[in-house]
């Protein structure tokens, strides 16, 4: 949270002390330092935010930013309760759908058009996917030096089902110009000054992105309106992208004949060194590239970091895999620390840009404490570090393979 108090502090570390207890099992991890469980916090309000899971972890509530923890991430299809949170700014109040327009306009539109949620649904026909999304900055806990920002750890990742229109459906029913280069949005949450000039962010993608089959307007998440937290009662979705490309609570779309240059378009902002640099540089912004395809990557989702054991006992661990190339055609994980590697069975993705789910059955050697590694490879031979890779000054894309604690006693 920001500024914990001491007191808050105080009962942060009696209250983990009893965590074990509290979750019924023994755990061999603790919980990194400035890491409130819902479950735990002593002061919670409003109740449960946005209705998330309890063991959700709130990051900061001004602006809200909740991640989950890994072992909530089980489901193939996230539930909204267990889905992260981020916002970079002050979440829209009192949005009338019935009158909820999206307006497409720019340099490179033919025309300046503005459809009702009702023309959108109606006019265009409608696709379901499941697609990951996941915050450029999971994983910047892992950074050293440290990176401001968002102390994600791991859950700042969902693979949602969601429901809409093309993207491309629209803008070719618009009419766009040959030299249009980059679609830029706007959405209606406030700037955390409140000033009404200034937006939170507005970022966006390039044609080329914005023309893909799973390049959705969504108005639908997981077959019900999609949560105001997340974006309803239209959002941009362009998964293998930094999920800040998919912009929330969406009225108008720019075709623009340059890179957009919204809030939080141009480097530092989602973006990293061009070329690698050491830990610690200070890079000027013409050095640094803006994120396109987001890496490789998977998270062991059961059991829980931390689990017992009796001796011989077999372990079935699983997971999921992503990358914002096509697929992932291997899944490995290592008990050794990386020594010696075994396959997992690994599904086939249910459409692209969805996360594929992995397992396999550990026989540990002996008694003991083991780390379970997990690696995904991609189709482009990809493949996950066993350290945060690429430092970057403000700690983004760090794939760094998951793992868990086990105890065999
Ligand atoms: N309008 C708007 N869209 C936004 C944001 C925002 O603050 N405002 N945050 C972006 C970022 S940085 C991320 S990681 C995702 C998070 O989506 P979620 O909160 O639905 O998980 O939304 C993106 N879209
Ligand atoms: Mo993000």
């Amino acid at each position: 949270m920001k500024n914990p108090s001491n007191r808050r502090h105080f009962i942060k570390r009696t209250t983990l002390s009893s965590l074990g207890a509290l979750l019924g099992a023994e755990i061999v991890y603790a919980l990194p330092e400035g890491y409130l469980p819902l479950a735990l916090s002593q002061e919670k309000d409003p109740a449960t935010p946005f209705g998330k899971h309890e063991e959700m972890v709130v990051l900061n509530d001004q602006p809200w930013n909740v991640e989950a923890q890994a072992h909530l991430l089980d489901d193939v299809v996230t539930p909204a309760d267990k889905m992260f949170i981020r916002n970079n700014g002050i979440i829209p109040e009192n949005i009338a759908v019935d009158k909820w327009t999206l307006t497409i306009k720019g340099e490179s539109s033919r025309q300046e058009k503005t459809y009702s949620l009702e023309e959108l649904k109606a006019k265009f026909s409608q696709h379901s996917y499941h697609l990951v999304l996941e915050c450029g900055g999971n994983g910047r806990s892992e950074f050293y030096p440290p990176a401001d920002g968002n102390q994600w750890t791991v859950g700042a990742v969902s693979c949602a089902k969601w429901t809409g229109i093309r993207l491309r459906d629209v803008l070719q029913d618009v009419g766009i110009q040959d030299n249009a280069v980059y679609i830029g949005y706007y959405g209606a949450d406030t700037h955390l000054s409140r000033d009404p000039n200034k937006n939170p962010i507005s970022r966006g993608i390039p044609i080329s992105k914005a023309m893909e089959d799973q390049t959705l307007l969504a108005f639908a998440m997981n077959d019900r309106d999609i949560p105001i937290a997340h974006g309803h009662p239209l959002r941009l979705i362009a998964s293998g992208f930094p999920a800040s490309v998919s912009g929330k609570w969406i009225h108008t779309l720019a075709v623009r004949d340059r890179v957009h240059d919204g809030e939080k378009m141009a480097p530092p902002s989602y973006a990293v060194p061009c070329e690698p640099v050491e830990p610690g540089t200070n890079v000027a912004n013409e050095n640094m590239c803006t994120i396109d395809k987001m890496p490789v990557k998977s998270l062991i989702t059961y059991p829980k970091s931390g689990a017992i054991l009796r001796e011989n006992q077999k372990l079935n661990i699983r997971g999921h895999a992503w990358t914002g190339s096509q697929n992932i055609s291997k899944m490995a994980y290592s008990i050794d620390f990386g020594a010696t590697w075994q396959s997992c069975n690994l599904r086939p993705a249910v459409n692209p840009y969805a996360w594929q789910q992995f397992e396999a059955e550990i026989d540990f050697p002996q008694k003991g404490y083991y780390e379970v590694w997990a690696k995904a490879t991609d189709n482009e031979g990809n493949s996950q570090p066993m350290l945060p890779p690429g430092w970057n000054p403000k700690g983004y894309l760090n794939n760094a393979c998951h793992r868990i604690a086990i105890k065999v006693s």
